[in-house]
């Protein structure tokens, strides 16, 4: 028998299952997780800069943007030859996939030629390709599938309200016209975003919402802890104020309903690990998040680091994903919506 797939969640249906009792949430979660996944296993990906700093954009919490001062390098597109060198370490490592990321608000098309040739060398050493560049034309995300892309990341980062008050160099609507020409191009979409910004339970609600009524939901959904970065409006606004750090529970929680929501979807376990407790990862991978960056380095800020990541998995008997994902295995599915 086939599963189902919805695309037609309302509002409330995502309000009632974060209100649920915790136990009961992480127990719908798991199951769901369970028909879909294999359980103990969790991909491991790695994260490369391959062009820092000076992005024209302002968003809130990044410690990239030239609006902010957050004494950050700026540093232009990396050479191919170097993106691979680093590709194959990461390889070496055990990473299943790397995911490349260069602070622009959208990429020139002189910088074309070059991303194809790293898509293209990085998914000749057998890696899963991610990148992600800002806005894309339909003519660049044409380019990108052409070269093999297997995804594309650009986050809608919380709900249609907040986003306004994270960013105004662009719309939510932005982000989602890139989506549409990403996934009329044929690449996987990954997209997700940033709890612990402030915004509202309503908005965690709205975030997973936009997602989960796309009209096919993101292969990829990418579900980060704010890092706070200083100099930056939301790292500061962190610091000054200690209690509005999301509460562990409560960004379980939106894994939790991500993964109910979004059955099929690899759910990211993204920024923010350093510093959160073993228990608390270990709640996020119950709650159905089948994903992590490895590595000492997120973008530009640091991260768990292969020696602790190995000792957690050893602890919580887990073990990296192999094979396919299951969105891309052909699972049979009926969608709703
Ligand atoms: N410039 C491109 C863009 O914005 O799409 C790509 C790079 S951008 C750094 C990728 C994503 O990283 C953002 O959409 C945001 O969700 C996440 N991110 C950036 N800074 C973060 C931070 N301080 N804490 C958590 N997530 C962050
Ligand atoms: C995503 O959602 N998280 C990753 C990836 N997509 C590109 C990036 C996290 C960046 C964290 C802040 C930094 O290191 O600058
Ligand atoms: Fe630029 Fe991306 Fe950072 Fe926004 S999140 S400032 S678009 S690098």
């Amino acid at each position: 028998m086939s599963s189902q797939i919805r695309t037609d969640w309302t509002r409330e249906e995502i309000a009632e299952l974060f209100a649920l009792p915790f136990t009961e949430l992480l127990f719908r979660a798991a199951t769901v997780h369970r028909e879909f996944h294999p359980p103990e296993q969790v991909q491991l990906c790695t994260l490369l800069s391959i062009k820092t700093g000076g992005c024209e954009e302002d968003c809130g919490y990044c410690a990239q943007s030239a609006h902010h001062d957050t004494g950050l390098k700026a540093s232009k597109l990396m050479d191919a030859q170097e993106v691979l060198q680093r590709a194959a370490q990461a390889k070496d490592a055990g990473s299943q996939r790397f995911c490349m990321g260069a602070a622009w608000r959208n990429p020139k098309d002189r910088d074309m030629p070059k991303i194809v040739e790293i898509v293209k060398g990085v998914r000749a050493m057998g890696l899963e390709t991610c990148m992600t560049l800002g806005m894309l034309t339909p003519r660049q995300a044409d380019q990108l599938a052409e070269a093999g892309l297997d995804y594309y990341n650009h986050n809608i980062d919380s709900s249609p309200e907040y986003y306004e008050r994270v960013i105004s160099t662009r719309t939510m609507e932005d982000r989602l016209d890139t989506l549409g020409n990403v996934r009329s191009a044929g690449i996987n979409v990954c997209s997700g975003g940033i709890i612990g910004m402030g915004e509202t339970r309503e908005d965690r609600v709205g975030f997973v919402h936009t997602l989960a009524t796309l009209p096919q939901h993101p292969e990829s959904v990418p579900v980060n802890a704010l890092v706070p970065v200083k100099g930056t409006p939301l790292g500061d606004m962190l610091a000054d104020t200690p209690l509005a750090k999301i509460d562990d529970i409560e960004f379980v929680r939106t894994v939790a309903v991500a993964r109910i929501t979004m059955p099929l979807s690899m759910v990211r376990l993204s920024a923010g690990r350093e510093s959160m407790s073993e228990a608390a990862q270990a709640l996020c991978f119950l709650a159905g998040a089948n994903s992590i960056f490895t590595g000492d380095k997120l973008l530009t800020t640091p991260n768990a680091g292969d020696d602790s990541d190995a000792a957690l998995f050893a602890k919580l008997g887990l073990t990296a994903l192999k094979g396919e994902e299951p969105m891309r295995a052909g699972r049979e599915v009926e969608v709703v919506g």
